[in-house]
């Protein structure tokens, strides 16, 4: 019997009060997972935690900056204290900037590799020591198609993503020989926060050119639901992808693999 259950696992989802990471930890825990998850502000984990029990789960929600090392280090140890050994880490948090690359400061690239790759190095190196000592564990990294493709104004998004994805290789081959499972989620084009801008209504209540890049370049012909990644994630972080390591799954409607419709 192939095991998708997550029963007695807990799970830290990052930046999970909303979006994608609150769709993949509400998946967590119909499989059975107690919910850890993190944001940088206390009214947003008050909101997150108020989200998740209106959706029947008792989640645990902590202030945490996903960048500060030592925030990390207090976090994770606090989480093990009062939760239990984290079974599997989501490093879900991120931004996206949208410049055009000459217009973009070095600040701004920088703050964008902070959270989307360097927070999740500091998150995955805070658990793997733990994770060992219990016998393996679950790395998932929320890549994306721009971990595979570039576009225009979002050069330190897919620099970061594309960093991330060999990340999630490198954990693999570093950490897979202590049971330990590092794999990536690649979503699509997403309806969430994060991607509002590109699909709003035009002042004539058409749609968005963008919207409708984006529905003509996915065979799916649609945009993604945070909902969409819930069945690849729980595979991803159950029994049923234990001999699953360093692969980047991609949940995209088949838009990686189609040319796009023609006008
Ligand atoms: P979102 O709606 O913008 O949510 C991002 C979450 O990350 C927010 O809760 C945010 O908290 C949190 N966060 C940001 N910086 C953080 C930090 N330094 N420490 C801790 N938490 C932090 O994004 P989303 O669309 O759900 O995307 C979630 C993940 O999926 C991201 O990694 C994104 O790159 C990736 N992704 C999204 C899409 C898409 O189409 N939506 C597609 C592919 C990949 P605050 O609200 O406090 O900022
Ligand atoms: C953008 C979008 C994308 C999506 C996602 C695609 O501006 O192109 O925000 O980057 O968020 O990452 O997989």
């Amino acid at each position: 019997m192939v095991n998708f259950s997550l029963q007695g696992k807990v799970a830290l989802v990052t930046g999970a009060s909303y979006g994608i990471g609150f769709a993949i930890a509400s998946a967590y825990a119909e499989a059975g997972a107690t919910i850890v998850f993190n944001d940088i502000k206390q009214e947003l984990v008050e909101k997150g935690l108020a989200a998740y029990r209106e959706a029947g789960i008792e989640a645990h929600g902590y202030v945490c900056d996903v960048t500060d090392e030592k925030q990390v280090a207090a976090f994770v140890k606090q989480v093990t204290q009062e939760v239990g050994h984290i079974n599997i880490l989501v490093n879900n948090a991120g931004i996206i900037k949208r410049i055009p690359m000459c217009e973009m400061t070095a600040a701004e690239f920088r703050q964008v590799i902070d959270i989307d790759l360097n927070g999740p190095f500091i998150m995955a190196k805070s658990v793997i020591p733990d994770m060992i000592e219990q016998g393996g564990g679950k790395i998932i990294n929320v890549c994306s198609m721009m971990s595979e493709l570039g576009r225009e104004t979002v050069s330190a998004y897919a620099a970061a993503k594309g960093g991330l994805k060999m990340l999630t290789k490198n954990i693999a081959s570093e950490y897979g020989e202590y049971n330990i499972q590092c794999n990536g989620i690649g979503p699509g084009y997403i309806a969430t926060p994060q991607t509002a801008p590109l699909r709003e209504r035009q002042a004539d209540g058409s749609r968005h050119p963008f919207d409708q890049f984006i529905i003509a370049k996915t065979p799916a012909a649609r945009w993604g639901e945070a909902s969409d990644l819930a069945g690849p994630a729980v595979f991803l972080a159950s029994e049923a992808s234990d001999f699953v390591n360093g692969h980047i799954l991609y949940v995209d409607g088949g838009i990686l693999a189609y040319i796009g419709k023609q006008p």
